[in-house]
C-alpha cells in the first residue's frame, strides 16, 4: 500500500481515516496610502523610505503613482506587521499634523 494512502487498517481491521492536515498559509496584507490635497509630496516619500525601506527613487515613483492614481501600495506583510505599519506611519502624520492615511488590505 502506498506511503501517502490515508486508509489504514487498525487491529480489528477496521478501516480508519486519518484527519487531513489542514494546514493553511496565514494570509497577507498590503499596506496602503491614498492620495489626498495637503501632504506634501517630500513627507511621503520621507514615509516610503523610513516605515518602507525604499530607495530615494523607488519612494518618489511609488509617491508620484499615489498622487496621479490615489491609492498605491507600500509592501505586503503578516498580519501583526501590517497593522503595526499602519499604526505608525498614521501616528507619525498626525504628530506631523498632514491628513496622509495609510490602511491595509487583505491580498
Ligand atoms: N497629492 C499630494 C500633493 O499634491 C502628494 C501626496 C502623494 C499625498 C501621495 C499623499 O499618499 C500621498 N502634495
Amino acid at each position: 500500500m502506498p506511503d501517502f494512502d490515508p486508509l489504514k487498517y487498525n487491529d480489528e481491521d477496521l478501516v480508519v481515516q486519518e484527519a487531513k492536515p489542514k494546514l493553511k498559509r496565514p494570509p497577507l496584507y498590503k499596506v496602503i496610502l491614498l492620495n489626498d490635497d495637503f501632504t506634501p509630496m517630500d513627507f511621503v516619500i520621507d514615509v516610503l523610505m523610513g516605515f518602507f525601506a525604499m530607495t530615494e527613487q523607488k519612494a518618489t515613483q511609488v509617491m508620484l503613482q499615489i498622487h496621479t492614481q490615489g491609492v498605491g501600495v507600500c509592501g505586503t506583510y503578516s498580519k501583526d506587521v501590517a497593522e503595526t505599519k499602519v499604526y505608525i506611519v498614521n501616528d507619525y502624520s498626525r504628530e506631523h499634523q498632514h491628513p496622509l492615511m495609510c490602511s491595509m488590505e487583505e491580498v
